[in-house]
């Protein structure tokens, strides 16, 4: 399989930690290289678009106003199967049962909000990779 590339996000929870140095070493140290990166605060359209496929879901509203409460980093990693590899890395999607070793499972615990705080955004699939990249990067 050629390279890839994924969007990768630290989250408003794991920028307010201090975990965006954190986040960046395990992907380097995974051996991914990091292409491109900014800190920046996302506002409603932005998201709109990035979590079209969660509207209508009870976690959707949360999930809005969380991603909107402080500043986020987009992150473009490269590497052969990075989409894989970078989701692996992240964990599954509640922290409370992820893996130890990935970044949920080390890092993050269920807070006990309406929206689940897991520190780290990937993308999913080459489809959804190509997308997102675009909402954050432009062409
Ligand atoms: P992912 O981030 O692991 O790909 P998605 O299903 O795409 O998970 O959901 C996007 C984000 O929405 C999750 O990372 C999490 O922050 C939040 N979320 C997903 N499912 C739930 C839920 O059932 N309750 C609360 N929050 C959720
Ligand atoms: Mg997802």
């Amino acid at each position: 399989m050629s390279s890839q590339q994924t969007l990768i996000l630290v989250k408003p929870d794991g920028v307010k930690r201090g975990l965006v140095g954190e986040v960046i070493a395990r992907v380097e140290r995974k051996g991914y290289k990091v292409s491109n990166l900014k800190m920046l605060t996302a506002d409603k359209s932005i998201l709109a678009k990035h979590y079209a496929e969660h509207e209508g879901k009870p976690f959707y509203e949360p999930l809005m106003e969380f991603m909107m409460s402080g500043p986020i980093v987009a992150i473009i990693a490269e590497g052969e199967r990075v989409i894989e590899g970078f989701r692996k890395l992240a964990g599954t999607t509640d922290p409370t049962t992820a893996e130890p070793g990935t970044i949920r499972g080390d890092l993050a615990r269920d807070m006990g909000t309406k929206v689940v705080q897991n520190i780290v955004h990937g993308s999913d699939s080459p489809e959804s990779a190509e997308r997102e990249i675009k909402i954050f990067f432009g062409n």
